[in-house]
């Protein structure tokens, strides 16, 4: 369902950004390297009306996807603040300097190309002090339709598949609904089969983060004997026709991630037949608002969706919680607890699990307040723009 009410302007001061560096519990391994710390910039939105908070959720170095954070905080600073701020771009005046709404804001960035996830941050930020101002939380907005998600978690990849087993386990004592595995070249029949082996017919999905072409077809055609969810992302991000392709020689379903930069995009995936399953990830497709849109196309077209995640802090992982509660999200998404991650996190009272499940907050805007030392004690860099 498209958003029932729009959300009303604000009347935009400046925007923070911070690069924060937060701890993990543990290092995190993909196919395309393996993270210890996590960068990640924090936007609040300054507003006649509070504050905003939003996240950017580019990693140090362009391995997943091409923005990474130093080029997302040279990109918002020098380019898409200003134009938020201004209200016009080049010589376009496109509104009333200084107020803003929430569906407004990919409008006035459209012209800058690319550079998704930091579009996304900067109207989070503006939508939460937007919602904030009126009194309804994201998930009102968006249309949540449950109170509570089923959580999955992703496992990065282990030193052995020993490990693997022995790091699966802790997840699922722990209560997670369904576990996401990560696969390389080399570590992908061998990992799958030991973590069937030791849990049997567990939901279970691996992700291959694009690290395959399609000569790999006999291998990942491998995986059909483990009933898998999915297999996600196993070509190149702009590999829409070999994921076709390869759709067809799998029984496995293919479900793209890197792939859904944008709604157009979706479209063009599903109408190939590249994928049956999608990820849908905000910060990757520029928005909440557009993250809704892939939804409600891939909710019209029966194609289950599942909610991805970036190692969110709880600004994001908030905002997660609310996206995953609408209809069409029928696959349990990597919408964590904060532990999973972070033994200390930005907001005061981080996601838990419940049940196997995470609640959707009920608080205005994302529902979850800063915790202001934390916040500080994580930032490495700062800067504000003002009007
Ligand atoms: O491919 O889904 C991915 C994390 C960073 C970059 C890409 C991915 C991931 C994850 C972690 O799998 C998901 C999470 O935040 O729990
Ligand atoms: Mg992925």
């Amino acid at each position: 369902m498209p958003i029932a009410r729009p959300a009303a302007s604000v009347a935009l001061e400046g925007f923070e950004l911070r690069v924060l560096h937060l701890p993990l519990v543990a290092p995190f391994t993909t196919s395309f390297g393996t993270e210890t710390v996590r960068e990640v910039i924090v936007v609040r939105a300054l507003t006649s009306g509070g504050d905003g908070w939003g996240e950017i959720v580019t990693q140090a170095d362009p391995l997943y996807s091409s923005e990474y954070t130093q080029g997302a905080w040279d990109v918002a600073l020098r380019f898409l603040v200003p134009a938020l701020l201004d209200g016009a771009v080049g010589d376009r005046a496109v509104r009333e300097p200084g107020l803003l709404a929430p569906d407004d804001v990919a409008g006035v960035l459209e012209p800058f190309k690319g550079h998704r996830m930091a579009k996304a941050g900067l109207e989070l930020a503006v939508l939460d002090a937007a919602l904030r101002a009126e009194g309804r939380s994201l998930g009102e907005y968006v249309g949540a339709v449950r109170d509570r998600v089923p959580s999955g978690v992703s496992v990065g990849i282990q030193r052995d598949p020993a490990a693997l087993v022995d790091t699966v386990r802790g997840y699922l004592d722990e209560g997670y609904v369904r576990i996401k595995i990560k696969i390389k070249p080399g570590r992908d029949v061998g990992d799958t089969a030991a973590v069937r082996d030791a849990f049997g017919t567990i939901p279970l999905q691996v992700d291959a983060n694009s690290a395959y072409t399609l000569a790999d077809a006999d291998t990942l055609a491998e995986l059909d004997r483990f009933d898998l969810l999915l297999i996600e992302q196993p070509l190149q991000e702009d590999d829409l026709v070999d994921h076709a392709t390869l759709a067809r020689r799998l029984r496995t379903p293919v479900c793209l991630d890197e792939s859904i930069v944008s709604d157009k995009a979706a479209a063009d995936a599903l109408a190939l037949g590249s994928a049956s399953v999608v990820n849908i990830k905000a910060g990757r497709v520029g928005g909440y608002l557009e993250a809704v849109r892939i939804h409600d196309r891939c909710l019209a077209a029966g194609v289950p969706v599942w909610c991805g995640g970036m190692l969110e802090t709880g600004i994001g992982r908030a905002a997660n919680a609310a996206l995953a509660a609408l209809p069409g999200f029928t696959l349990p998404g990597d919408v964590s607890a904060s532990s999973r991650f972070y033994t200390r996190d930005i907001v005061t009272e981080p996601a838990v699990l419940e049940d196997g499940h995470v609640r959707v907050p009920t608080g205005h805007g994302l529902g979850v307040e800063i915790d202001p030392v934390a916040l500080d004690d994580f930032t490495v860099a700062r800067e504000t723009l003002t009007r």
